[in-house]
């Protein structure tokens, strides 16, 4: 049986600070609509996608900072009831589209960078992630407004879900009767192996990603503070792409990796780069725009076979005895100097 599905990066261009949150709503309700036009049946969403990419900011108002997140208690029920948010999730199910977005999680107990997979067929929630590698600082490099901050730190706890894959049971029709393998990450998750290696071992078949990268951000980075803006941005889109593609391939792995992109409060650049990846590391499909744009593939699931079996059998290749070390420590220990 043929496993092909047609699946979309849906980008989501500028969100300012002031931007309403019923346009936002419009703008992905109007993207999951031509995702349906297409019959695309998975459409990942970028990370934060409801509001702007908060964490830039220093906010140390408490009353504004928690608009920025969605209430998910044992009252309030799971996001797709929320009600800045429900009527997107509703429009996904009426059109029967699976997807993935992230949002700031607020438990009542704790705040989580968090993403969801919902599923069109029956607006269940299928999985739950919650950002592991949280980037950045928990003090803000300066107060100056026009600083690219990166305060992920101080707004989240770190993700405690651990990389648990699941099964897309609303696919399993397209995918030939064998439900399509799914794993989660978020944005910066994306550039360690660790999480990769960990949906592997689980076999998945489809990575969904979203993301806000900022294209400008020297103290962030560190290293040469002059670097203009369009060499950094040059970088950015560089580095995004090589962890992309070489974590799909040494995976055996598609994966869609959607964009916050374009410049938000006229300060802030996001790299777009919305991207269909295939198992070999190839891009398949990418945004062209830097604005809000659907990146549509039909993929067929099969060309994951060759590297799962071959260069990237894991049963049959890894020496597990050698890597004691990965789990052992956290940071760098270099051997004694002689
Ligand atoms: N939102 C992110 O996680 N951004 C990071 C930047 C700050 C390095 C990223 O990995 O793209």
């Amino acid at each position: 049986m043929p496993r092909r599905i047609k699946v979309a990066a849906a980008q989501v261009g500028a969100v300012h600070r002031t931007t309403p949150r019923g346009d936002v709503l419009a703008r992905l309700i109007k993207l999951v609509e031509q995702a349906a036009e297409q019959g695309v049946k998975l459409a990942v969403f970028p990370e934060t996608t409801f509001t702007t990419f908060f964490p830039r900011y220093y906010i140390p108002d408490e009353t504004e900072l928690s608009t920025y997140f969605e209430l998910e208690t044992s009252s309030t029920g799971p996001i797709t009831r929320g009600t800045n948010v429900k009527a997107f999730f509703d429009r996904a199910r009426e059109l029967g589209v699976d997807v993935q977005i992230g949002y700031g999680e607020d438990t009542g107990e704790g705040r989580y960078n968090t993403a969801v997979y919902v599923s069109g067929k029956t607006g269940e929630v299928l999985n739950k992630y919650r950002k592991v590698h949280l980037p950045g600082t928990t003090e803000p490099f300066d107060l100056d407004p026009t600083t690219t901050n990166q305060l992920e730190k101080r707004y989240f706890l770190p993700g405690n879900l651990g990389f648990n894959a699941f099964r897309a049971v609303s696919l399993k029709a397209e995918a030939g009767g064998s439900s399509p393998i799914v794993g989660q990450l978020i944005c910066n998750d994306r550039r360690w192996a660790e999480g990769w290696r960990c949906y592997g071992l689980q076999g998945v078949e489809i990575m969904c990603c979203g993301y806000n990268t900022t294209a400008y951000a020297p103290k962030l980075w560190g290293g040469d503070q002059s670097i203009t803006r369009e060499k950094a941005y040059e970088e950015a889109m560089f580095h995004h792409k090589l962890v992309v593609q070489a974590h799909a391939y040494t995976n055996s792995m598609f994966c869609i990796t959607s964009a916050r992109s374009g410049v938000d409060d006229d300060l802030h650049p996001l790299i777009p780069g919305s991207m269909i990846v295939d198992p070999e590391g190839h891009i398949v499909a990418e945004s062209t725009t830097e604005g809000d744009e659907l990146v549509v593939a039909e993929i067929d699931l099969d060309e994951c076979l060759q590297g799962k079996e071959r260069t990237f059998n894991l049963g049959k290749h890894r020496r597990v005895e050698m890597y004691g070390r990965l789990v052992q420590e956290g940071g760098v220990s270099p051997p004694p100097e002689p």
